[in-house]
C-alpha cells in the first residue's frame, strides 16, 4: 500500500491520510490501489458497448481482432467513446447554466423571490451586447429579456450561438470553415449521441467535428452562460483575500461544507448560515459559531464571490469528513462521491442531497426549490446546527494547515488591475507580452486524480510557469491546489516568480497566479483570450496568441469537453493523463497534430508536470517567434530553446 507521502503532496491531507489509516477508514486511495491493473482495454479506449452484439474489444497489439462484430476499428470505437464523453461533459456544464438562466427567469418575474439582479452593472453590459433595449424599462424587464435570450441558447435550432460572436473574426472563420459553430447547446449533444449509434458516423474525423461542435457549444454556449448569468444574479467578483485548506474547519464551531457547483444553491447557503437566528441557535448549542466551507467548484464560486474559505478540493472530500468536525456536507451535483454516506456513518456527519437530480447512499434528502431557497437553506443549516452536540470528541482530528490568497479575477477587472485607473485596457498585458517581459501566459486547470500524486502536479507546473516569467491563470481544482501551496498570495511573486513577471506583480499587488473561478469560468479565460487578440499586436487569432493550457491531474468528463474548446479555440493544450485514445493511432495523431490546421490548438500528453511545462513555454516561445517577438525580457531558467531553433523545429 502506498504511504501518505506517496498519495497527496499537501501536507493537511498527508496528516488526515495518517488519521484515517489509524481510524482503518479506506478511501478513494485505497479504492484505487484495488482496481489496479486498471482495464487496459478501456484505458486504450478500444472496447465498445454501443450494441448488444458486443460487447466488443479490438486488440491493441496486433495479435487479437483488429475490427468489433460490426467492423468498427480502433479508431472508429475510440472516437465513438470520446465524444460520448464531449456530449456528456457538455450537458453537465449546460444543464448547470440552464439552471442558472431559470433563476435568471425567477428573479425577474417576481419581485418576492430569494433571488434578486445583484449587478445592474453587469446586466447592462450583456443587454447591450445582446442588443435587448434598455431604454426607460427597469431591470426587471431587461433581466427577463436577457435570460429569455440565454434559455433560446439551449434550444436553438439553426443560426449559431450568440456568444460565439465574442471570439476573433479568423477564429469563428476556422470554425464556420470546419463547420462546427455551434447551433444550439442541446442539439449538438443529441447529434453526437446519434451519429455515435450503431451504424451511424464510421469516420473518426468526422465524428470529431460533431465532438468539437458541441465542446464550442459548452465553452462558448453553457458555460459562458453560465458564469455570466451567475454574475448578474450574484455579482461579478471582486478581488478578494481568503483562505484555503481543511484547517479553516474549527473544532468549537458548527461546520458546514458545502460541495459541488451551482451557486443557486450555495449562495443561499451562505446567506443562511449568516442568518442571526441561526447563529444565535448555534451559540445555544455550545457552538461559537457557525462556518461555511466549499469543496470542488462550489467552493469556488462562493470564494470568488463572498470570500467563503475553501476546505478543499476534490480529493479531499473523503479526508474533509474524517476530520469529524463536519456537522454536515450539503451536496448537489457533480464530482461528489457516492462513498460519502457510507463513510459519513462513522461519525456524526449528516450527508444533505438536494438536487432533484443527485440522489446518494446514506444520504438525506432535502430536496432544494428555486421557489423556496432561503427557506430551505435555513432548513438544511438548522439540520446541522443539530448535530453539532453529537459530535465524537475522540473521533476528531482538524489539521492545522490553511493558506492566504487572493482570488476575484475576471475578464473585466484584469483590465484595472493591468491598466490602473487610469489605463482600463488590455493594452498593458499585450505591451508586457510584446516587449518580452512576460513571455505568455498559461491557463492551468482542472481535477485531481489518483493516478497522479495529489495536487504536485498542479503546483511543480504552475511554479516552472512563473519560474519562467508565464503568468497563469487557473480555476477549479487547480486553483485550489495553488491557493493551499501559497501560489496566489502576492508574495508568491517575490519568491517564486522570474524578474519579469515579479515586476508586474510588485507594479499592481496581484499574485502571479490569477484564480478566475470554477470550471464553468473558464469561459472568463475564452473572453481573456479574445480581448487580448482585440487589443492588437499579438496576432489574429487566439491560435497565434504566445498561450498555452494545461490539466495536469484531470479525470472528468466535463474536462475532456473542456479541452476540446480550448484546443478548437486555437490553444495548444498538455493534458497530465492522455485522452482514451491511446489504442487508436488515426484518433491519437489527428488529435495531436492534424486538428491544429483545423482550429489552431491541439493537444499533448506528458505526465510529468515538467516537461509538460517546458513543451508549453516551447510552444510559447514558438508563436512569438512567429509574431517576429524576441526572447524573453530577463534571464529564465528554462532557456533551451531559442526562438530561432524553435521556428527552425517548427517548419
Ligand atoms: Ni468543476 S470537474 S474535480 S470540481 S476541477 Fe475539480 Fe471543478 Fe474537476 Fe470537479
Ligand atoms: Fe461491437 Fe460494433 Fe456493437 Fe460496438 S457497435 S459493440 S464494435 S458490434
Amino acid at each position: 500500500m502506498k504511504k501518505p507521502e506517496e498519495r497527496s503532496s499537501d501536507n493537511a491531507s498527508i496528516r488526515m491520510l495518517n488519521h484515517v489509516l489509524e481510524c482503518d477508514l479506506s478511501t478513494l486511495w485505497d479504492r484505487h490501489e484495488g482496481m489496479e491493473p486498471q482495464c487496459g482495454f478501456g484505458s486504450l479506449g478500444i472496447c465498445c458497448r454501443i450494441c448488444m452484439m458486443g460487447p466488443c474489444r479490438v486488440d491493441p497489439f496486433g495479435d487479437g481482432p483488429s475490427e468489433g462484430i460490426c467492423g468498427a476499428t480502433h479508431d472508429i470505437i475510440a472516437a465513438r467513446n470520446l465524444v460520448r464523453m464531449i456530449a456528456a461533459g457538455a450537458a453537465a456544464h449546460s444543464d448547470h447554466g440552464r439552471d442558472v438562466a431559470h433563476t435568471l427567469m425567477m428573479a425577474a418575474e417576481d419581485e418576492s423571490c430569494d433571488y434578486q439582479v445583484k449587478d445592474e452593472k453587469k446586466l447592462g453590459a450583456l443587454a447591450a451586447e445582446l442588443g435587448v433595449e434598455t431604454e426607460g424599462r427597469s431591470y426587471r424587464e431587461i433581466a427577463k429579456d436577457v435570460a429569455e435570450i440565454a434559455f433560446s441558447q439551449f434550444g436553438q435550432q439553426h443560426g449559431e450561438l450568440v456568444f460565439t460572436r465574442r471570439a476573433p473574426d479568423d477564429q469563428v472563420k476556422r470554425w464556420r470553415a470546419a463547420g462546427v459553430v455551434p447551433r444550439g447547446v442541446d442539439r449538438e449533444i443529441v447529434e453526437i449521441m446519434h451519429r455515435t449509434t450503431m451504424g451511424v458516423d464510421n469516420d473518426h474525423e468526422n465524428i470529431m467535428r460533431q465532438g468539437v461542435r458541441a465542446a464550442l457549444g459548452d465553452g462558448w454556449g453553457g458555460s459562458m452562460i453560465a458564469t455570466d448569468l451567475s454574475d448578474v444574479l450574484f455579482n461579478a467578483p471582486v478581488w478578494l483575500r481568503s483562505r484555503a485548506n481543511l484547517g479553516i474547519l474549527k473544532s468549537d464551531q458548527v461546520n458546514i461544507i458545502v460541495h459541488g457547483h451551482e451557486p443557486n444553491l450555495s449562495e443561499m447557503i451562505v446567506a443562511a448560515s449568516q442568518d442571526r437566528e441561526l447563529v444565535e441557535l448555534a451559540r445555544e448549542k455550545g457552538a461559537s459559531g457557525i462556518t461555511l466551507g466549499g469543496i470542488c467548484c462550489t467552493a469556488n464560486e462562493i470564494l470568488m464571490r463572498h470570500g467563503i474559505p475553501v476546505a478543499g478540493n476534490f480529493l479531499q472530500q473523503e479526508l474533509a469528513l474524517a476530520t469529524g468536525v463536519v456537522d454536515a456536507m450539503v451536496v448537489d451535483v457533480q464530482c461528489v462521491f457516492p462513498s460519502l454516506g457510507k463513510l459519513a456513518k462513522c461519525f456524526h456527519t449528516e450527508i444533505i442531497s438536494t438536487s432533484p437530480k443527485a440522489k446518494f447512499p446514506f444520504a438525506t434528502h432535502v430536496e432544494f426549490t428555486e421557489e423556496k431557497a432561503f427557506q430551505t437553506a435555513k432548513e438544511i443549516v438548522r439540520r446541522a446546527i443539530d448535530k453539532f452536540p453529537q459530535r465524537d470528541a475522540a473521533s476528531i482530528c482538524v489539521p492545522d494547515e490553511t493558506t492566504p490568497l487572493v482570488a476575484g479575477f475576471t475578464a473585466e477587472n484584469i483590465f484595472q488591475m493591468l491598466g490602473g485607473h487610469y489605463r482600463r485596457s488590455y493594452r498593458p498585458l499585450n505591451d508586457a507580452i510584446m516587449t518580452g517581459r512576460l513571455r505568455g501566459a498559461a491557463a492551468v486547470v482542472g481535477c485531481n486524480n489518483p493516478k497522479h500524486l495529489h495536487d504536485y502536479g498542479h503546483v511543480a507546473m504552475t511554479k516552472e510557469l512563473i519560474a519562467n516569467d508565464v503568468l497563469v491563470v487557473t480555476t477549479g481544482c487547480t486553483a485550489v491546489a495553488d491557493a493551499k501551496a501559497g501560489l496566489l498570495r502576492p508574495e508568491a511573486a517575490e519568491e517564486y516568480a522570474g524578474a519579469g513577471l515579479r515586476e508586474i506583480c510588485r507594479a499592481v499587488g496581484a499574485p502571479p497566479v490569477l484564480h478566475l473561478g470554477s470550471c464553468v469560468d473558464i469561459s472568463r479565460i475564452l473572453v481573456v483570450l479574445s480581448n487580448m487578440v482585440a487589443e492588437g499586436g499579438l496576432g489574429e487569432s487566439i491560435a497565434d496568441l504566445p498561450v498555452a493550457g494545461a490539466a495536469p491531474e484531470w479525470m472528468s468528463e466535463k474536462a475532456i469537453s473542456i479541452g476540446f474548446y480550448v484546443v478548437a479555440s486555437g490553444v495548444y493544450t498538455v493534458l497530465g493523463t492522455p485522452l482514451p485514445v491511446q489504442g487508436a493511432p488515426g484518433l491519437r495523431e489527428f488529435l495531436t497534430g492534424g486538428i491544429e490546421k483545423l482550429y489552431g490548438g491541439k493537444f499533448a500528453f506528458e505526465a510529468d508536470p515538467i516537461k509538460a511545462a517546458h513543451m508549453m513555454i516551447d510552444h510559447i516561445d514558438a508563436k512569438r517567434a512567429a509574431l517576429g517577438l524576441g526572447g524573453p525580457m530577463y534571464e529564465v531558467p528554462y532557456a533551451s530553446k531559442t526562438s530561432e531553433q524553435v521556428v527552425e523545429a517548427a517548419g
